[in-house]
């Protein structure tokens, strides 16, 4: 494969790189933590390494250097289309190469060659109750497929260290290839007759996935799934889903082991799952004005209700961003485009004008603005998937792009065991009376 070819020189050069930097430099400091990081998930510690997303707390995600908005225009698209192929986008994570057509269809013919599913694992999907959350779906799903691995397999027989990444990559790609069939699995046995169709060759990984929930007639919508597998796939590789991937992956677990725990991480509601519950905040706004717009000042009255019950405005705030997120702004274009008259559209548009400075007058988050989440489930709410416990599904599927391309460099730079220290509380007591007069230990004192 030509992909693997171009990857095998880049990851050469990189890999010389970092040997050649540890050997010179090994002794220099590159983060510190204060007591109060240490205290608040490590934010703002330089810890991981990703060259594949960056994301900048005032400029957002970037793609292998790249702001999205640039790599949304500069990747080849299907004729017609106004997004592009997401292989296009997987050979650019990888390769760090703005991919010409041939190359971004290389991969989205072997995506068609592994699309597949097992019959095995549509039944245990089938057996599973039917109020199973689609996540735990997904996660089970990709799980049942670990027998597959061919990093588990090589393993056993002695798989050369340096041949690590090749078969990481041959996981890879034929996970990523079933991705969007296993969401549609999950959404037509959930919510549909549970008949399982075939991808549609003539159409691309994104496309595929409207054509497997029988919405291939609907162009919009194939466009949307480019659009929005596109701007899920990566976000740095701090965030939960990516972070617990390359975690599990350090003990050598292969790409589907890694890949579940991922899913695991982002079913939580302050990650991945704030999709459903963003758009389930909407319809409640919605239906509690009988299906009308509430006016500014109801919303605002709305907006402060929600956050003196002690709960977060889903959609909103970041752990990094503190700007408008660029992945809001892209699907809130598509929005202004082809949906500016829906209601719902329009509520996230008030939305956007009036939680901001309400987050700020309460004074608590640091990240004021809207997330991705606070839109992606409106626009796909609009084009007729309705079923909105799905959504992080279709979050999951995007995200395995930029987590298995992580999951390839880190077996090429044969980054080690994750395995930070733990210590006691007394030990960081102990420290604070070694480098301050400040013991922290009134007794009177209560937070
Ligand atoms: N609404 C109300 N309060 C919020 C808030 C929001 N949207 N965002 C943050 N806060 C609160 C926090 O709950 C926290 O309160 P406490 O001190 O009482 O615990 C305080 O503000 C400080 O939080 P922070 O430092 O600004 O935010 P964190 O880095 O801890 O957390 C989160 C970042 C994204 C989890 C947070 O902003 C949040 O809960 N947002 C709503 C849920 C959401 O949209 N999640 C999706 C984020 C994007 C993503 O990962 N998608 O997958």
């Amino acid at each position: 494969m030509e992909l693997a070819r171009k990857l095998e020189g880049k990851i050469r050069e990189v890999y010389d790189q970092v040997r050649y930097m540890l050997a010179v430099s090994g002794e220099i400091v590159l983060s510190q933590v204060s007591l109060q990081q240490f205290f608040s998930g490590n934010r703002g510690v330089d810890l991981l390494l990703s060259d594949i997303s960056f994301v900048d707390p005032f400029d957002g995600l970037h793609y292998r250097g790249f702001p999205i908005d640039q790599v949304l225009t500069k990747l080849p698209k299907p004729k017609g289309c106004e997004f592009p192929y997401a292989g296009g986008l997987y050979a650019f994570l990888l390769t760090g190469e703005f991919p010409t057509l041939e190359d971004a269809l290389e991969v989205e013919d072997t995506w068609k060659e592994k699309a597949v599913i097992p019959d095995y694992v549509i039944e245990i999907l089938k057996t599973m109750p039917s109020t199973t959350h689609p996540m735990t779906m997904f996660s089970q799903a990709i799980l049942a497929l670990q027998g597959q691995s061919k990093f588990a397999q090589n393993y056993s027989n002695g798989l050369r260290k340096e041949d690590q990444w090749k078969v990481t990559l041959e996981d890879s790609l034929e996970l990523t290839a079933k991705a969007p069939a296993l969401a549609a699995a999950i959404y037509n046995i959930k919510y549909g007759n549970g008949k399982i169709r075939e991808i549609d060759t003539n159409l691309d990984w994104s496309a595929n996935f409207a054509h497997l929930i029988l919405k291939e007639w609907d162009l919009q919508y194939q466009d949307l799934c480019r659009l929005f597998f596109l701007v899920h796939a990566d976000q740095g590789v701090g965030n939960v889903s990516a972070h617990a991937a390359c975690l599990v992956n350090s003990a050598l677990s292969d790409v589907y082991y890694s890949c579940s725990a991922a899913m695991n991480g982002l079913a939580g509601p302050l990650h991945g799952r704030a999709n459903q519950d963003c758009l389930e905040w909407l319809l409640k706004i919605l239906h509690g004005f009988n299906g009308t717009l509430p006016s500014k000042d109801e919303l605002e009255k709305f907006v402060w209700n929600t956050l003196e019950q002690g709960k977060v405005i889903p959609g909103y705030g970041h752990a990094v961003l503190r700007c408008t997120d660029p992945r809001f702004i892209a699907q809130y274009e598509f929005g202004k485009k082809y949906l500016a008259d829906d209601d719902l559209f329009q509520l996230v548009d008030m939305v956007y004008q009036i939680v901001p400075p309400i987050l700020k007058k309460q004074g608590k988050a640091k990240g004021i603005w809207p997330n991705v989440d606070a839109i992606s489930g409106t626009l796909q709410y609009h084009c007729g998937v309705k079923q909105f416990d799905f959504y992080t599904v279709l979050f999951g599927v995007g995200r395995m792009l930029g987590i298995t391309a992580n999951l390839i460099w880190n077996r090429a730079l044969l980054l080690p065991l994750e395995r930070p220290q733990s210590i006691t509380l007394e030990m960081v007591k102990s420290r604070l009376h070694d480098t301050s007069d400040f013991s922290g230990m009134n007794p009177d004192f209560h937070y």
